[in-house]
């Protein structure tokens, strides 16, 4: 009885600090996604780049019939505000299930496709800090779990690796970035002191002109943000260095140096 006696004050105790505790948060927003045709959306992971931005992939179906699967990936900012979506469809059925943000915005989303009626595998996906498809690397046999993304650039993606020998495994693939040397704002490619106008107007007429394609679309990415197609902000960047004593283009720069190449660079003959 004395038990039963100290159960009941501890319940009255509890539910007397219950009120209390659930006033330590507030619903600050909330988003919804209904993908396409009111189909089937099922979000799976979540990240967030220390900006107040928050990440979310998932599946969704990608047909009126609801039928096929691809990797819906969301960026929301601080308010909750759709910043931007990207869809990502291998081909055939395509299950998102890790997401990691680096520290310049980039975003990778790991998960498994099925890259045909018989086999599988992950299918690794990286975004630009504005959602646009950088690569896909694909791995076979693999059914992706999680992935981190390290400051240095390099990946790891753990999951499931099924062989024929040990069934099912505990597996872990390290990316590295492809590192190439160049000397970034060099749009034409003549060389890093020769970071002058001539670099702007190069890169304005690629973008909006139809004019000659970069040698190293890499070394146009003047602001390192590793978006250069329909933008001026990278000519704009050059021009703010060259006349306006504004910044000078984060390295490789002015000296040959080794980036990533997310970009594309045919050849950079100056290093
Ligand atoms: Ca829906
Ligand atoms: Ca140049
Ligand atoms: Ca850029």
């Amino acid at each position: 009885m004395k038990k039963a006696k100290a159960f009941f004050v501890f319940l009255s105790i509890e539910f007397l600090f219950l009120p209390h505790l659930s006033s330590q948060v507030k619903e600050a927003w909330v988003a919804r996604y209904d993908g396409i045709s009111d189909g089937i959306d099922h979000p799976r992971a979540l990240a967030e780049d220390g900006a107040g931005n928050v990440y979310v992939t998932g599946d969704s179906t990608r047909s009126v019939s609801r039928n096929g699967y691809d990797y819906v990936t969301i960026k929301y900012d601080s308010n909750g505000k759709q910043a931007w979506l990207a869809r990502f469809d291998g081909g055939r059925e395509d299950y998102a299930r890790g997401i990691a943000v680096d520290r310049t915005g980039n975003v990778y989303v790991t998960g498994e496709s099925f890259f045909n009626v018989t086999s599988y595998g992950s299918s690794t996906v990286k975004y630009s800090s504005t959602g646009r498809e950088l690569w896909v690397n694909q791995y076979g046999s693999l059914s992706s779990r999680g992935i981190l993304a390290e400051q240095s650039g390099n990946i790891y993606v753990a999951g499931t690796l099924e062989s024929a020998e040990s069934f099912e495994d505990f597996f872990i693939l390290k990316y590295s970035p492809v590192l190439i040397s160049f000397i970034r704002g060099d749009c034409n490619g003549d060389g890093g002191a020769s970071l002058d106008l001539t670099d702007a107007i190069f890169l304005l007429k690629y973008n909006f002109l139809g004019g000659a394609t970069p040698p190293c679309l890499s070394a146009c990415d003047a602001n390192g943000d590793d978006e250069i197609l329909g933008q001026v902000t990278d000519a704009i960047y050059i021009l703010q260095f060259t006349f306006l004593g504004g910044d000078p283009p984060p390295a490789p720069y002015p000296d040959c140096g080794e980036a990533a190449d997310d970009l594309g660079c045919a050849g950079y003959p100056q290093c």
